[in-house]
């Protein structure tokens, strides 16, 4: 699969803004796949890290509700890191690519949206078997 990390992009979520407060909407235009699952990670210990793995098909885009926490991304051959701290600004992650997360900060949630629903066929978990995928 020929994905690198420079496909991975922060994308910004249209706000309205008043003096209430803020209200962050995704809607289709904002991410370029149909939503299929939304999950969250929270309460995570600030020395545990979550990934560790990189998906075959799935599309995902990653929202800091809360928080910061970082992203380091592999494609095999180059590597990029990226914080995300902002609620407004989300990670787009094509398929194809190792992803590590980590320094999560108290009280953080990390939302995900995704393209498919759970498979476990769509992961690759050992970075052995990614190396091997990026080749064919
Ligand atoms: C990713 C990062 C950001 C389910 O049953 N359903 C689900 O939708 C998910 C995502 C996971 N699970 C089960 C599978 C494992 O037994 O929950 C357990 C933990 O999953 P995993 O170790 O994959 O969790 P993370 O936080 O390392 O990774 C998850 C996503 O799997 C992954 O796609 O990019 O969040």
């Amino acid at each position: 699969m020929k994905t690198s990390v420079n496909d991975v992009k922060i994308l910004e979520v249209p706000t309205v803004s008043d003096t209430r407060g803020k209200l962050a909407v995704v809607e289709k235009e904002c991410i370029p796949f149909a939503i299929k699952r939304v999950y969250y990670l929270y309460d995570v210990p600030s020395d545990s890290y979550r990934g560790g793995h990189a998906h075959k098909n799935l599309y995902q885009f990653l929202i800091p509700l809360s928080g910061s926490f970082e992203v380091h991304l592999k494609d095999g051959v180059n590597e990029r890191k990226i914080t995300l701290n902002k609620p407004n600004k989300g990670l787009l992650i094509v398929p194809g690519i190792w992803r590590e997360i980590a320094n999560f900060s108290s009280g953080s949630v990390c939302l995900v949206l995704a393209s498919n629903v759970y498979e476990e066929e769509d992961y690759i978990r050992k970075y052995k078997d990614f190396e091997l995928f990026k080749r064919t």
